[in-house]
């Protein structure tokens, strides 16, 4: 895609300005322009895509490949609309992930988390009605820990640790776990799991058949 002026396109503001998510604004205006253009809103893999059950590979370097990969998974749940995106629900099984939590649609909060690891989690839990859009239009409460500690790198590739309560904590861990092959969907009863596998199962069948 392209930005028909900074910070925004034909649909909607974009986050991160016309340079992506990492600063390469600063770079060559030629090596931008490509750059940007080629930022892309990826397809979503969905159940029951057996890439969603692979162990995503911790990331060695932040470099460019890295940055590029974070800018289209901004792009790709920018335009779901999602508040969080693992880097295998577009197929690339490498430990990155992106989050938004703002709630008014005109301010964006971009947080990339790489190599995240929960570090410390509560023994008290919470319990809150997760989605996944690699699992459109089912819903369902899933009790996790209330609290987690979570270490990470930033796109910089320095590391942080931060304390999640409440939907960071629910999204953090969410988000993990997809980096770690477990889904949501995982938590609740087998029966529903059973149900909700067989239905996806079912539909991928239909639409091979077209
Ligand atoms: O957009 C999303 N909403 C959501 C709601 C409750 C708990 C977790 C999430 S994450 C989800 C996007 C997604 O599938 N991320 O992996
Ligand atoms: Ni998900």
């Amino acid at each position: 895609m392209r930005f028909a002026a900074a910070g925004t396109n034909s649909e909607h503001s974009y986050p991160l300005g016309p340079r992506g998510a990492t600063g390469l604004g600063r770079i060559d205006r030629g090596l931008r322009t490509a750059y940007i253009a080629d930022m892309a809103v990826r397809e979503i893999i969905k159940l029951p895509d057996k890439r969603l059950r692979l162990k995503s590979e911790p990331v060695k370097r932040v470099d460019a490949g890295i940055r590029k990969l974070v800018d289209d998974l901004f792009e790709t749940m920018y335009d779901a609309p999602g508040i969080g995106l693992a880097a295998i629900q577009i197929g690339v099984a490498k430990r990155v992930m992106t989050m938004d939590l703002s709630k008014k649609d005109d301010t964006h909060e971009p947080q990339v988390f790489i190599n995240p690891e929960v570090t410390w989690a509560s023994a008290e839990t919470a319990k809150y009605e997760e989605g996944c859009l690699s699992i459109p239009e089912f819903y369902e409460e899933v009790e996790r820990p209330a609290k987690v500690k979570v270490k990470y790198l930033d796109i910089d590739g320095k590391e942080h640790e931060i304390e999640a309560t409440g939907l960071l904590a629910t999204c953090l861990q969410h988000e993990i776990d997809h980096i770690n092959g477990v889904l949501f969907i995982d938590y609740i009863s087998k029966l529903k799991r059973d149900r909700i596998v067989k239905k996806f199962a079912k539909a991928a069948k239909h639409s091979m058949a077209d």
